[in-house]
Protein backbone atom coordinates (compact mmCIF):
# COMPACT_ATOMS: atom_id res chain seq x y z
CA UNK A 1 0.00 0.00 0.00
CA UNK A 2 2.26 2.37 1.14
CA UNK A 3 4.88 1.65 -2.66
CA UNK A 4 1.08 2.21 -4.34
CA UNK A 5 0.85 5.73 -2.68
CA UNK A 6 4.81 6.67 -3.00
CA UNK A 7 4.53 5.62 -6.30
CA UNK A 8 1.89 7.75 -7.27
CA UNK A 9 3.43 11.17 -5.52
CA UNK A 10 6.59 10.08 -7.62
CA UNK A 11 4.73 9.48 -10.77
CA UNK A 12 2.58 12.81 -10.37
CA UNK A 13 4.34 14.95 -8.50
CA UNK A 14 2.15 18.08 -9.52
CA UNK A 15 -0.86 16.28 -7.56
CA UNK A 16 0.76 18.38 -4.92
CA UNK A 17 2.38 20.72 -6.69
CA UNK A 18 -0.35 21.87 -8.37
CA UNK A 19 -3.22 20.73 -6.57
CA UNK A 20 -5.42 23.28 -7.58
CA UNK A 21 -5.36 22.43 -11.30
CA UNK A 22 -5.17 18.66 -10.62
CA UNK A 23 -8.26 18.43 -8.29
CA UNK A 24 -9.91 20.61 -10.83
CA UNK A 25 -9.09 18.03 -13.48
CA UNK A 26 -10.01 15.30 -11.44
CA UNK A 27 -13.36 16.39 -11.01
CA UNK A 28 -13.64 17.31 -14.35
CA UNK A 29 -12.60 13.59 -15.33
CA UNK A 30 -15.48 12.15 -13.20
CA UNK A 31 -17.79 14.85 -14.30
CA UNK A 32 -17.30 13.68 -17.85
CA UNK A 33 -17.21 9.50 -16.75
CA UNK A 34 -19.89 9.45 -14.46
CA UNK A 35 -22.24 12.15 -15.10
CA UNK A 36 -22.07 13.61 -18.52
CA UNK A 37 -20.27 10.88 -20.21
CA UNK A 38 -19.17 11.31 -24.31
CA UNK A 39 -21.16 11.51 -27.50
CA UNK A 40 -19.82 8.05 -29.27
CA UNK A 41 -18.51 6.49 -26.19
CA UNK A 42 -21.35 5.85 -23.86
CA UNK A 43 -22.59 2.82 -22.19
CA UNK A 44 -24.55 1.83 -19.19
CA UNK A 45 -22.88 1.45 -16.09
CA UNK A 46 -22.69 -2.04 -14.58
CA UNK A 47 -22.82 -5.38 -16.21
CA UNK A 48 -23.43 -4.38 -19.33
CA UNK A 49 -20.34 -2.43 -19.83
CA UNK A 50 -18.55 -4.86 -17.67
CA UNK A 51 -19.54 -7.01 -20.54
CA UNK A 52 -18.31 -4.59 -23.65
CA UNK A 53 -14.93 -4.33 -22.12
CA UNK A 54 -14.61 -8.43 -21.75
CA UNK A 55 -15.28 -8.72 -25.60
CA UNK A 56 -13.30 -5.59 -26.19
CA UNK A 57 -10.06 -7.40 -24.41
CA UNK A 58 -11.50 -10.75 -25.74
CA UNK A 59 -11.53 -9.25 -29.80
CA UNK A 60 -7.39 -8.51 -28.44
CA UNK A 61 -6.34 -11.83 -27.35
CA UNK A 62 -8.80 -12.81 -30.98
CA UNK A 63 -6.78 -10.62 -33.15
CA UNK A 64 -3.17 -11.47 -31.82
CA UNK A 65 -3.37 -14.95 -32.76
CA UNK A 66 -3.85 -16.62 -36.07
CA UNK A 67 -5.85 -19.81 -33.67
CA UNK A 68 -9.48 -18.98 -33.82
CA UNK A 69 -10.31 -18.39 -30.17
CA UNK A 70 -6.94 -17.42 -28.33
CA UNK A 71 -8.58 -15.95 -25.32
CA UNK A 72 -9.63 -19.83 -24.29
CA UNK A 73 -5.67 -19.63 -23.67
CA UNK A 74 -6.00 -16.73 -21.49
CA UNK A 75 -8.98 -17.77 -19.26
CA UNK A 76 -7.05 -21.11 -19.01
CA UNK A 77 -4.19 -19.36 -18.01
CA UNK A 78 -6.15 -17.07 -15.96
CA UNK A 79 -8.33 -20.27 -14.12
CA UNK A 80 -4.55 -22.52 -13.85
CA UNK A 81 -2.66 -18.85 -12.41
CA UNK A 82 -5.60 -19.24 -9.55
CA UNK A 83 -5.02 -23.10 -8.47
CA UNK A 84 -1.29 -23.43 -9.61
CA UNK A 85 -0.12 -20.31 -7.83
CA UNK A 86 -2.69 -18.54 -5.59
CA UNK A 87 -0.61 -15.78 -3.73
CA UNK A 88 0.92 -14.53 -7.35
CA UNK A 89 -2.56 -14.91 -8.69
CA UNK A 90 -3.75 -12.71 -5.80
CA UNK A 91 -1.43 -9.61 -6.40
CA UNK A 92 -1.01 -10.26 -10.09
CA UNK A 93 -4.98 -10.05 -10.98
CA UNK A 94 -5.55 -7.27 -8.27
CA UNK A 95 -4.66 -4.46 -10.09
CA UNK A 96 -6.76 -5.47 -13.63
CA UNK A 97 -9.45 -6.65 -11.79
CA UNK A 98 -10.49 -4.17 -9.49
CA UNK A 99 -9.90 -1.70 -12.62
CA UNK A 100 -12.00 -3.55 -15.13
CA UNK A 101 -14.71 -3.54 -12.28
CA UNK A 102 -13.94 0.93 -11.50
CA UNK A 103 -14.34 1.20 -15.17
CA UNK A 104 -17.35 -0.90 -15.25
CA UNK A 105 -19.20 1.32 -13.07
CA UNK A 106 -18.71 4.32 -15.67
CA UNK A 107 -20.71 5.64 -18.50
CA UNK A 108 -17.76 6.42 -20.71
CA UNK A 109 -16.13 3.33 -22.12
CA UNK A 110 -13.12 4.48 -24.42
CA UNK A 111 -12.03 1.13 -25.31
CA UNK A 112 -8.00 3.11 -24.68
CA UNK A 113 -8.86 3.04 -21.27
CA UNK A 114 -8.11 -0.69 -21.41
CA UNK A 115 -4.76 -0.37 -23.03
CA UNK A 116 -3.11 -0.65 -19.48
CA UNK A 117 -4.77 -4.37 -18.93
CA UNK A 118 -2.84 -5.60 -21.99
CA UNK A 119 0.24 -6.36 -20.30
CA UNK A 120 -1.83 -8.68 -17.78
CA UNK A 121 -3.53 -10.34 -20.65
CA UNK A 122 0.44 -11.70 -22.02
CA UNK A 123 0.96 -12.70 -19.02
CA UNK A 124 -2.26 -14.78 -18.35
CA UNK A 125 -1.51 -15.96 -21.71
CA UNK A 126 1.79 -16.63 -21.26
CA UNK A 127 0.48 -18.43 -18.41
CA UNK A 128 -1.43 -20.59 -20.63
CA UNK A 129 0.52 -21.62 -22.69
CA UNK A 130 3.67 -22.69 -20.33
CA UNK A 131 0.99 -24.85 -18.27
CA UNK A 132 0.21 -26.26 -21.43
CA UNK A 133 3.79 -26.97 -22.35
CA UNK A 134 4.11 -28.75 -19.00
CA UNK A 135 1.04 -30.80 -19.85
CA UNK A 136 2.47 -32.15 -22.72
CA UNK A 137 6.14 -32.54 -20.51
CA UNK A 138 4.04 -34.68 -18.62
CA UNK A 139 2.18 -36.73 -21.02
CA UNK A 140 5.25 -37.81 -22.92
CA UNK A 141 6.79 -38.61 -19.60
CA UNK A 142 4.75 -41.04 -18.86
CA UNK A 143 5.93 -43.07 -22.18
CA UNK A 144 9.48 -44.80 -20.92
CA UNK A 145 11.34 -43.82 -24.22
CA UNK A 146 10.91 -40.32 -24.01
CA UNK A 147 11.68 -40.86 -20.37
CA UNK A 148 15.47 -42.16 -21.28
CA UNK A 149 15.59 -38.86 -23.19
CA UNK A 150 14.51 -36.32 -21.12
CA UNK A 151 16.23 -33.52 -22.09
CA UNK A 152 15.99 -33.75 -26.17
CA UNK A 153 12.16 -34.07 -25.83
CA UNK A 154 11.94 -30.64 -23.44
CA UNK A 155 13.86 -29.65 -26.24
CA UNK A 156 11.85 -30.25 -29.14
CA UNK A 157 8.51 -29.81 -26.74
CA UNK A 158 10.04 -26.27 -26.10
CA UNK A 159 10.63 -25.69 -29.79
CA UNK A 160 7.46 -26.91 -31.16
CA UNK A 161 5.65 -24.40 -28.94
CA UNK A 162 7.70 -21.46 -29.75
CA UNK A 163 7.42 -22.57 -33.66
CA UNK A 164 3.65 -22.65 -33.50
CA UNK A 165 3.27 -19.66 -31.47
CA UNK A 166 5.33 -17.67 -34.08
CA UNK A 167 3.62 -18.80 -37.18
CA UNK A 168 0.25 -17.68 -35.28
CA UNK A 169 1.66 -14.60 -34.17
CA UNK A 170 -0.56 -11.79 -36.18
CA UNK A 171 1.40 -8.85 -35.53
CA UNK A 172 3.77 -9.64 -37.82
CA UNK A 173 1.48 -9.62 -40.97
CA UNK A 174 -0.40 -6.55 -39.74
CA UNK A 175 2.87 -4.70 -39.54
CA UNK A 176 3.57 -5.47 -43.22
CA UNK A 177 -0.04 -5.11 -44.44
CA UNK A 178 -0.09 -2.05 -42.78
CA UNK A 179 3.26 -1.08 -44.37
CA UNK A 180 1.99 -2.56 -47.99
CA UNK A 181 -1.32 -0.12 -47.24
CA UNK A 182 0.65 2.89 -46.56
CA UNK A 183 2.96 2.27 -49.50
CA UNK A 184 -0.26 2.53 -52.02
CA UNK A 185 -2.64 4.12 -49.93
CA UNK A 186 -4.44 7.07 -52.15
CA UNK A 187 -6.83 9.75 -50.84
CA UNK A 188 -9.91 11.02 -52.28
CA UNK A 189 -7.91 14.19 -53.91
CA UNK A 190 -4.81 12.44 -55.22
CA UNK A 191 -7.51 9.57 -56.45
CA UNK A 192 -9.85 12.57 -57.61
CA UNK A 193 -6.21 14.08 -59.97
CA UNK A 194 -5.16 11.10 -61.10
CA UNK A 195 -9.07 10.47 -62.32
CA UNK A 196 -8.68 14.44 -64.28
CA UNK A 197 -5.16 13.32 -65.48
CA UNK A 198 -6.24 10.00 -66.97
CA UNK A 199 -9.74 10.70 -68.41
CA UNK A 200 -9.91 14.41 -68.76
CA UNK A 201 -6.78 15.24 -69.45
CA UNK A 202 -6.94 17.94 -72.44
CA UNK A 203 -9.69 19.64 -70.22
CA UNK A 204 -9.78 23.22 -68.72
CA UNK A 205 -10.45 22.44 -65.21
CA UNK A 206 -11.14 24.86 -62.35
CA UNK A 207 -10.03 23.93 -58.98
CA UNK A 208 -11.62 24.88 -55.59
CA UNK A 209 -8.99 26.51 -53.87
CA UNK A 210 -10.45 25.28 -49.95
CA UNK A 211 -9.90 21.33 -51.30
CA UNK A 212 -6.45 22.20 -50.13
CA UNK A 213 -4.82 19.93 -53.06
CA UNK A 214 -1.30 19.22 -52.74
CA UNK A 215 1.08 20.39 -55.32
CA UNK A 216 2.33 17.12 -56.68
CA UNK A 217 -1.02 16.24 -57.37
CA UNK A 218 -2.08 19.63 -58.93
CA UNK A 219 0.62 18.94 -61.28
CA UNK A 220 -0.85 16.05 -63.02
CA UNK A 221 -3.76 18.52 -64.01
CA UNK A 222 -2.16 20.45 -67.16
CA UNK A 223 -4.64 23.05 -67.36
CA UNK A 224 -5.92 24.05 -64.43
CA UNK A 225 -6.89 27.63 -62.69
CA UNK A 226 -7.36 27.67 -58.34
CA UNK A 227 -10.02 29.41 -57.27
CA UNK A 228 -11.09 30.54 -53.37
CA UNK A 229 -13.97 32.67 -52.65
CA UNK A 230 -13.29 35.08 -55.63
CA UNK A 231 -15.86 36.36 -57.81
CA UNK A 232 -16.52 33.47 -60.27
CA UNK A 233 -20.01 32.62 -60.67
CA UNK A 234 -21.22 29.66 -62.50
CA UNK A 235 -21.63 31.67 -65.78
CA UNK A 236 -18.35 33.00 -65.81
CA UNK A 237 -17.03 29.27 -65.00
CA UNK A 238 -19.01 28.25 -68.11
CA UNK A 239 -18.27 31.39 -70.25
CA UNK A 240 -14.33 31.16 -69.46
CA UNK A 241 -14.78 27.82 -70.91
CA UNK A 242 -14.29 25.59 -68.09
CA UNK A 243 -14.90 22.23 -68.82
CA UNK A 244 -14.86 20.58 -65.12
CA UNK A 245 -15.12 21.56 -61.67
CA UNK A 246 -13.07 20.25 -58.68
CA UNK A 247 -14.99 21.11 -55.82
CA UNK A 248 -17.47 19.79 -52.86
CA UNK A 249 -21.19 19.26 -52.56
CA UNK A 250 -21.43 22.49 -50.15
CA UNK A 251 -18.83 25.24 -51.17
CA UNK A 252 -18.17 28.76 -51.09
CA UNK A 253 -16.52 30.24 -54.09
CA UNK A 254 -18.42 33.24 -55.75
CA UNK A 255 -20.48 35.52 -54.37
CA UNK A 256 -19.17 39.23 -53.45
CA UNK A 257 -19.31 39.43 -50.21
CA UNK A 258 -19.83 42.84 -50.06
CA UNK A 259 -23.10 42.28 -52.69
CA UNK A 260 -24.82 40.57 -50.37
CA UNK A 261 -24.97 42.64 -47.38
CA UNK A 262 -27.82 44.59 -48.70
CA UNK A 263 -29.86 41.26 -49.61
CA UNK A 264 -29.70 40.56 -45.83
CA UNK A 265 -32.67 41.24 -43.27
CA UNK A 266 -32.18 41.20 -39.72
CA UNK A 267 -31.53 37.47 -39.79
CA UNK A 268 -27.29 36.93 -40.08
CA UNK A 269 -27.07 41.21 -38.83
CA UNK A 270 -24.22 41.72 -36.28
CA UNK A 271 -25.62 44.77 -33.52
CA UNK A 272 -23.00 47.55 -32.31
CA UNK A 273 -20.40 46.02 -35.09
CA UNK A 274 -18.30 49.31 -34.64
CA UNK A 275 -18.54 49.14 -30.49
CA UNK A 276 -19.76 53.08 -30.93
CA UNK A 277 -22.52 52.36 -28.16
CA UNK A 278 -21.13 51.78 -24.44
CA UNK A 279 -22.96 51.75 -21.29
CA UNK A 280 -20.42 51.20 -18.41
CA UNK A 281 -17.46 51.09 -20.38
CA UNK A 282 -19.03 47.54 -22.06
CA UNK A 283 -20.38 47.34 -25.51
CA UNK A 284 -24.03 47.10 -25.89
CA UNK A 285 -25.40 43.90 -27.75
CA UNK A 286 -21.99 42.10 -27.01
CA UNK A 287 -20.85 39.69 -24.36
CA UNK A 288 -17.17 39.96 -22.62
CA UNK A 289 -15.55 37.37 -21.07
CA UNK A 290 -15.21 39.10 -17.72
CA UNK A 291 -12.00 37.11 -16.45
CA UNK A 292 -10.39 38.78 -19.75
CA UNK A 293 -9.00 42.46 -20.37
CA UNK A 294 -11.08 43.65 -22.54
CA UNK A 295 -11.48 47.51 -23.01
CA UNK A 296 -13.24 50.11 -25.23
CA UNK A 297 -10.30 51.98 -26.78
CA UNK A 298 -10.55 55.39 -28.61
CA UNK A 299 -7.10 55.04 -29.90
CA UNK A 300 -7.24 55.22 -33.38
CA UNK A 301 -10.30 53.50 -34.55
CA UNK A 302 -11.10 51.98 -37.61
CA UNK A 303 -14.26 53.71 -37.86
CA UNK A 304 -16.08 56.67 -35.69
CA UNK A 305 -14.40 56.67 -31.98
CA UNK A 306 -14.54 53.24 -30.60
CA UNK A 307 -12.93 49.90 -31.06
CA UNK A 308 -12.41 46.74 -28.77
CA UNK A 309 -8.89 46.18 -27.73
CA UNK A 310 -7.23 42.92 -25.71
CA UNK A 311 -4.25 41.73 -24.88
CA UNK A 312 -5.52 38.34 -23.23
CA UNK A 313 -5.09 35.27 -25.03
CA UNK A 314 -8.10 33.26 -25.60
CA UNK A 315 -10.54 35.23 -24.08
CA UNK A 316 -13.25 36.22 -26.01
CA UNK A 317 -15.59 38.94 -26.60
CA UNK A 318 -18.56 37.37 -28.61
CA UNK A 319 -22.56 37.88 -30.24
CA UNK A 320 -25.03 35.28 -30.59
CA UNK A 321 -26.88 36.40 -34.26
CA UNK A 322 -30.17 34.10 -35.36
CA UNK A 323 -28.75 32.47 -38.51
CA UNK A 324 -31.02 29.63 -40.91
CA UNK A 325 -29.38 25.79 -41.26
CA UNK A 326 -27.65 24.76 -44.28
CA UNK A 327 -26.80 28.16 -45.87
CA UNK A 328 -23.22 29.72 -45.85
CA UNK A 329 -22.66 32.56 -43.69
CA UNK A 330 -19.36 34.96 -43.49
CA UNK A 331 -18.38 37.28 -40.77
CA UNK A 332 -15.60 40.10 -41.90
CA UNK A 333 -13.80 42.40 -38.97
CA UNK A 334 -11.29 45.04 -39.14
CA UNK A 335 -8.41 43.75 -37.23
CA UNK A 336 -4.41 45.40 -36.44
CA UNK A 337 -2.19 44.50 -33.72
CA UNK A 338 1.09 45.91 -32.27
CA UNK A 339 2.53 41.64 -32.11
CA UNK A 340 5.20 42.49 -34.18
CA UNK A 341 5.57 39.36 -36.38
CA UNK A 342 8.59 37.77 -36.69
CA UNK A 343 9.22 34.62 -35.66
CA UNK A 344 6.47 31.67 -36.22
CA UNK A 345 4.86 31.94 -33.01
CA UNK A 346 3.84 35.87 -34.13
CA UNK A 347 1.60 34.78 -37.23
CA UNK A 348 -1.63 33.60 -36.60
CA UNK A 349 -2.44 35.53 -33.75
CA UNK A 350 -5.92 36.29 -34.20
CA UNK A 351 -9.59 34.72 -33.67
CA UNK A 352 -12.09 35.17 -35.82
CA UNK A 353 -14.42 32.52 -34.92
CA UNK A 354 -17.68 30.95 -35.85
CA UNK A 355 -19.92 28.69 -33.75
CA UNK A 356 -23.15 26.96 -35.27
CA UNK A 357 -25.57 26.76 -32.45
CA UNK A 358 -28.32 24.36 -32.24
CA UNK A 359 -31.74 24.84 -29.99
CA UNK A 360 -30.07 23.73 -26.52
CA UNK A 361 -26.94 26.36 -27.51
CA UNK A 362 -25.10 23.55 -28.06
CA UNK A 363 -22.10 24.26 -30.79
CA UNK A 364 -22.61 21.67 -33.78
CA UNK A 365 -19.95 23.08 -35.66
CA UNK A 366 -16.97 25.12 -35.64
CA UNK A 367 -14.96 27.25 -37.63
CA UNK A 368 -12.13 28.69 -35.59
CA UNK A 369 -11.40 31.35 -38.20
CA UNK A 370 -7.16 32.19 -37.20
CA UNK A 371 -6.02 34.78 -38.77
CA UNK A 372 -2.55 37.30 -38.01
CA UNK A 373 -2.97 41.30 -37.68
CA UNK A 374 -0.78 43.27 -38.60
CA UNK A 375 -0.30 46.75 -37.91
CA UNK A 376 -2.65 48.50 -39.77
CA UNK A 377 -6.14 47.82 -40.03
CA UNK A 378 -6.95 45.29 -42.39
CA UNK A 379 -9.93 43.26 -43.15
CA UNK A 380 -9.97 39.48 -41.84
CA UNK A 381 -12.59 36.84 -42.53
CA UNK A 382 -14.41 33.66 -41.48
CA UNK A 383 -16.83 31.44 -42.90
CA UNK A 384 -19.25 28.98 -42.09
CA UNK A 385 -21.41 25.92 -43.69
CA UNK A 386 -24.43 25.92 -41.15
CA UNK A 387 -25.38 22.59 -40.65
CA UNK A 388 -28.44 21.07 -40.45
CA UNK A 389 -30.07 21.44 -36.63
CA UNK A 390 -28.35 25.39 -36.51
CA UNK A 391 -30.70 28.00 -34.60
CA UNK A 392 -27.87 30.84 -34.09
CA UNK A 393 -24.39 31.49 -34.86
CA UNK A 394 -21.74 33.01 -32.55
CA UNK A 395 -19.40 35.40 -33.52
CA UNK A 396 -15.95 35.48 -31.35
CA UNK A 397 -13.25 37.66 -31.15
CA UNK A 398 -9.92 37.15 -29.58
CA UNK A 399 -6.18 37.33 -29.74
CA UNK A 400 -4.43 33.83 -30.18
CA UNK A 401 -0.91 34.41 -29.54
CA UNK A 402 1.75 36.81 -29.40
CA UNK A 403 2.96 39.86 -26.91
CA UNK A 404 0.84 42.74 -27.38
CA UNK A 405 -2.88 43.65 -28.00
CA UNK A 406 -5.54 43.33 -30.93
CA UNK A 407 -7.88 45.83 -31.68
CA UNK A 408 -11.06 45.04 -33.54
CA UNK A 409 -13.73 47.36 -35.35
CA UNK A 410 -16.42 47.27 -37.88
CA UNK A 411 -17.66 43.74 -37.40
CA UNK A 412 -19.54 42.67 -39.92
CA UNK A 413 -21.81 39.24 -40.07
CA UNK A 414 -23.82 37.73 -43.42
CA UNK A 415 -24.91 35.21 -45.23
CA UNK A 416 -23.23 34.71 -47.95
CA UNK A 417 -24.12 33.57 -51.66
CA UNK A 418 -22.56 29.96 -52.86
CA UNK A 419 -22.61 28.36 -55.96
CA UNK A 420 -25.39 25.92 -56.47
CA UNK A 421 -23.90 23.16 -57.83
CA UNK A 422 -26.00 20.79 -59.61
CA UNK A 423 -25.77 17.63 -58.17
CA UNK A 424 -26.96 15.41 -61.49
CA UNK A 425 -23.75 17.14 -63.15
CA UNK A 426 -20.91 15.25 -60.92
CA UNK A 427 -19.38 13.37 -63.15
CA UNK A 428 -17.28 10.86 -60.47
CA UNK A 429 -16.82 11.72 -56.88
CA UNK A 430 -14.32 10.58 -54.40
CA UNK A 431 -13.83 10.42 -50.64
CA UNK A 432 -16.50 11.50 -48.32
CA UNK A 433 -15.50 13.74 -45.47
CA UNK A 434 -16.19 17.49 -45.02
CA UNK A 435 -14.08 20.47 -45.82
CA UNK A 436 -12.86 22.72 -43.32
CA UNK A 437 -12.25 26.00 -43.82
CA UNK A 438 -9.14 26.12 -41.40
CA UNK A 439 -7.86 22.92 -40.91
CA UNK A 440 -6.63 20.40 -43.93
CA UNK A 441 -9.34 18.04 -43.87
CA UNK A 442 -9.13 14.28 -44.18
CA UNK A 443 -10.37 12.61 -47.19
CA UNK A 444 -12.50 15.36 -48.10
CA UNK A 445 -15.82 14.67 -50.59
CA UNK A 446 -14.07 15.70 -53.57
CA UNK A 447 -16.72 15.86 -56.96
CA UNK A 448 -15.81 16.49 -60.62
CA UNK A 449 -18.44 18.57 -61.64
CA UNK A 450 -19.24 19.00 -65.71
CA UNK A 451 -20.11 22.41 -66.65
CA UNK A 452 -22.66 23.00 -69.21
CA UNK A 453 -25.62 24.70 -69.55
CA UNK A 454 -27.71 22.63 -67.29
CA UNK A 455 -24.72 23.65 -64.53
CA UNK A 456 -25.62 27.69 -65.60
CA UNK A 457 -29.69 26.96 -65.31
CA UNK A 458 -29.20 25.12 -61.95
CA UNK A 459 -27.50 28.78 -60.29
CA UNK A 460 -31.31 30.15 -61.26
CA UNK A 461 -32.95 27.73 -59.63
CA1 LIG B 1 -15.79 51.84 -34.34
Amino acid sequence: MATTIAGFFVGCPYSVFALNTFLHHVGSEVQQYKVRGHPGATGVPGIPQFKYYLSVLKGWVDSTFFLRNSWIITIFGFVTCFLWRTKSFIILSSFPLSYIFYMSLQKVNFTRNMICIIPFIALFTGIGIYQIYRFILFVLNKSSFAKQREVLFKNCCFILVFVILTLSFKPITMIQNGYNYLKTYKESRTRATDYIEKNLANSKIAVSKELRIHQNDLDKIKNYVLMGSSTLSEIDLYEEGFAYLLSSDSFLYGGDIADSIEDLAPIGSVLNGGFEVISKDKPNSWQVDPAGDWKVSQEQPYGADRCMQTTQSWSWLWQEVSAKPKRWYAVEAQVRSDIIVEGKGDYDNTFVTLECLDNEDQVIWREWGIVTAFPQWDIRENKIYAPQNTRKIRIKLAKRLGEGSVWFDDVQFMEVSYLKLPKENIVKSFGWGKVRLDLYSIEPKVNIYKIDENFVRAAFK
